[in-house]
Order: structure tokens, then sequence, then C-alpha cells
């Protein structure tokens, strides 16, 4: 079969980068971009640059910029689904993994491609309902890929002992192209069998990745468009959170793409990451439940917020570990909704918690950020067009991130990146280099 143009450019990006590194790491080696201190080693490794991806950056100010450009700037470049107000997945993808903006036909070569390996093996689906029928979909969703990866092109090469380390990028490519591939029908499926009383909708040839996610969902449009500019507001925070962390670690150890976005799925199903969607859900519903449904005065809306913090526990959907202005991916649904669904009540009283929680965490004194980020905004959006279940959301957001980690982890192998290998000390060894001052090198 011919190589496609994404898999061509990819591979001249690759080939054409990996001298960068090469040199850095042989000439420049010992060159110090940071220092760490005892609060660092404690706290979670807060801000210390120890991650190289060119895939996309995150300025605590501007937020996210994907391949250089701004959220804004990434739709408007990126080639539209005809009709539609929002770009095909598909080139946004070709965007990550090249950095290129792809034409239309370049597009719709991925579109092809997914297409042509959208198959999910029958086994997949077995696990999946060998499973109690009430456990939380992200435990689903993780499980499926396990399942998968029997399928694995990278870990069967690996296993001939033939595979040389600078041809990796290859059938790690080729997984991942097959994972992304088949993530909405497993997506979907768990969905409908779960919440849609065990019936499916298949997929329709017709349609690109987005559509075909909404029409196997079963939820009309503009859902279509919901779906493909959510799997793109997700699918990258630069290297250090969670679910890219996790994948890249497990990518690491050569593990496979299967794998190492399990991994990843794991980490963004904790509450503090990618479930803090859930999470704002549900306390949205709680305290409307408390006003037996009424939509909250402000304030309300800040006592319920105090008892929050007064209980001991955050605010989900505010604060961030990098981010110190509001995410610009809360902004991106805002302008969404204020267009699509103006009147909703919750839409209003997401804006309303916006207006509030950031003076009431400001006083509280605690989170260095009292601002939304991407968890804030989303779920309101999905109960807008009847995706009411909402511990079914962060496996929205891991089809969406397995975009932005399943391209860093195909450079990762392109680039022969390392096994990852950080080095941990004893409280002992810390309390010896507290007296001192610091620890001498
Ligand atoms: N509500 C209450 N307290 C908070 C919040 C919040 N939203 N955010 C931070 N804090 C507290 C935090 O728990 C910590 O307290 P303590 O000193 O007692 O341990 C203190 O403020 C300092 O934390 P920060 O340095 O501001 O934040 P950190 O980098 O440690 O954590 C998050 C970042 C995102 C985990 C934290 O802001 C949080 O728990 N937010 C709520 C959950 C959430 O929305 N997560 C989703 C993040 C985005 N995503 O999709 O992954
Ligand atoms: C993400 O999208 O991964 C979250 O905003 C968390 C992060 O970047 O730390």
């Amino acid at each position: 079969m011919a190589e496609s143009t994404l898999k061509q450019t990819l591979k001249q990006k690759i080939e054409a980068f990996r001298p960068r590194i090469q040199k850095l790491n042989k000439e420049f080696g010992d060159v110090v971009i940071d220092k760490v201190n005892i609060g660092q080693a404690i706290g979670g490794a807060r801000d210390v640059r120890c991650l190289v991806t060119d895939i996309s950056y995150l300025d605590p100010q501007e937020g996210i910029r994907f391949r250089g450009k701004t959220i804004p700037e990434t739709f408007a470049a990126l080639p539209k689904v005809p009709g539609k107000e929002q770009p095909f997945v598909e080139g946004f993808f070709y965007f990550l993994l090249t950095g290129e903006i792809p034409t239309i036909d370049q597009t719709m070569e991925v579109v092809a491609d997914w297409k042509a390996r959208a198959a999910v093996p029958q086994y997949v689906f077995d696990v999946l309902r060998a499973m109690p029928r009430d456990s939380h979909p992200m435990a689903m969703f993780s499980t499926a890929l396990l399942a998968m990866q029997r399928e694995s092109k990278f870990a069967k090469r690996y296993s001939t002992g033939q595979m040389k380390k600078t041809d990796m990028w290859d059938p790690m490519y080729e997984d991942s192209m097959d994972i992304l591939a088949r993530l909405p029908v497993i997506a979907a499926y768990i969905y409908r069998m779960k919440y849609k009383g065990d019936t499916f909708i298949p997929a329709d040839p017709k349609l690109d990745w987005g559509g075909n996610f909404a029409h196997m969902m079963g939820i009309a449009d503009p859902y279509d468009d919901v779906a493909r500019m959510y799997f793109i507001l997700h699918s990258d925070h630069e290297s250090g959170n969670v679910s890219a962390h996790t994948t890249h670690l497990v990518a690491s150890a050569l593990s496979d793409a299967y794998l190492s976005l399990s991994a990843g799925l794991n980490g963004l199903a904790g509450p503090l990451h990618g479930l803090a969607n859930q999470e704002v859900l549900g306390w949205i519903k709680q305290t409307m439940k408390k006003l037996n449904n009424q939509v909250p005065t402000k304030e309300q809306l800040k006592q319920f917020l105090w008892d929050t913090l007064n209980a001991g526990q955050v605010i989900p959907g505010y604060g961030h570990a990098v981010l110190r202005k509001t995410d610009p991916r809360f902004t991106a649904q805002n302008e969404f909704s204020k267009k699509h669904l103006p009147n909703d009540p919750l839409f209003q009283l997401v804006n309303m918690i916006y207006e509030v929680a950031p003076g009431v965490l400001t006083e509280h004194g605690k989170t260095k950020n009292p601002w939304p980020n991407v968890d804030a905004h989303s779920g309101v959006i999905q109960v807008h067009y009847g995706v009411t279940e909402e511990d079914f959301y962060t496996v929205l957001f891991g089809v969406g991130r397995a975009l932005g980690v399943l391209a860093n982890i195909t450079w990762d192998r392109g680039l022969t990146f390392a096994i990852e290998r950080p080095k941990s000390v004893t409280t002992e060894m810390l309390e010896k280099w507290a007296k001192e001052g610091g620890r001498k090198v």
C-alpha cells in the first residue's frame, strides 16, 4: 500500500528534526535550564522544566498553543467540514503531527484512512460486556484499550528483534492511527450499552470522525460540531499534565500505544484531572437540588462555594497547576454557548459561577489560580444536547486527549527519547540539605 501524505510528511519532519535533538544532547547536554528545590520535590515537580515537546506549549497567561497557534488561530486555519462551523478533527491531527495545516485533499486522505481502520475486534466488545454494567465508563474505556493490545503492530515488530530504534516511530504511528480510528466507536458503544438500553447505531460511512461519533451516540446536529470542537479543545496541554505525562512515561519503556494510552486514561480518570468535568456537573446538580432545582441567586451561590471549601473540598473546574488566567478552552466553549445555547439555565449558571467563584477563591486564599479551567464549562454543553450522564464526560475528554498524546509518543519514538527515570531521594537527605542550605553539587 502506498504511504499516505501524512505518513510521508511525518517521516520527512522526523528525519529533519532528529539531528537537532542529537546535537543538543551531545554538544549541550550539560547546559542548565532549571534547578529543583525541596518544595518542588515534595510538591509534584511543579514547574520543573524536564520534558520536551513541540506539539503544544502552555503559557500561564495566554493558555495553550497548538504548534504555535492559539485556539482561535487553529480553528480559523483548519479545513472545515462542508456546511459545518467546525474543522475536521482529522485535519487537526495532521496539523498536530506535522506542524503543517493540511489542504482539504490531505485532510480527506486521513478521513479515508481512519474509516479504513475503524473496525473494532468483537472480543473488545465482549470484554466490555463482561464488565459489571455499573463499572465507571473510564474503567471500561481504558480496559477496552488494554484488551485491544494484541493488535499492536509495534509489539509484533519489536518481538521480531529486527526493529532499529530509528524505525520505531513507524509502527507507533500505525498503532496510533488504528487506535484513533476506533476510539469513537468504542466510546459510543460504552455510552449506548450503559445508558441507552444496550442499543447501538452503526457508523455512517459518509461521515467524518466527529460527525460519526455524534451519529453513533444517537444525537442530532449540531452535536457533531460540539464533538469536533470538544475533541480538538481537549487534545493536548503540553506534556506535564497527568494523562500526557503518564502516556509518555509508559511509552518510554517501549510499551506500545495501547498500553501507554490505557495508562494515560487511568490518570485522566482522577478527580483533580479529567474527572473534574464530571465533578463540576455533580456539584451544579447538588446545588440546584438544594434549591428544588431553582437557579441560585449570587448570594446563595457564594454560600454554596464557601460550604464546599469549608468542607475541605476543592471547587471543581477552578484552579490550574500552570495557568494563571481563565483557560482559553473555557472561553472557546463560552463563545460557542453564547451562540448556540444563550438561554440555557445551566449555561447562565456557569456564567454566574464565573462571576462569583474567582472572588470567593481569592478570599479563601489558597489557590494560585482562581480562574476556571476547561472542565468548568464542558458538561453544561453536553447536558444541553442530551448527554446528561455526567460520569461519561471524562470518556469524551479521553477521546480528545488521545489525539495529543498519541502524536507525542509517535514523535518520542521518532526522536528516540530515552526511558524516563528521574532520581528519588530520602526525607533524611532533604533534611540534611535543608540544614546545609542546599545540596552541594
Ligand atoms: N478549590 C479549592 N482549593 C483549591 C482549588 C480549588 N479549585 N485549586 C487549588 N486549591 C488549593 C489546593 O488544593 C492547594 O491546597 P493545599 O495547600 O491545602 O494543598 C492550594 O490551593 C494550592 O494549590 P495550587 O498550587 O493553586 O494548585 P495545584 O497546582 O496544586 O493543583 C489543580 C491544580 C487543578 C489540581 C487544583 O487547582 C484543583 O484541585 N482544582 C479543582 C479540580 C479541577 O478543576 N481539576 C481539573 C484541572 C484541569 N484538568 O482538566 O485536568
Ligand atoms: C489538561 O488539559 O491536561 C489539564 O488542564 C491539566 C494540566 O494541564 O495540568
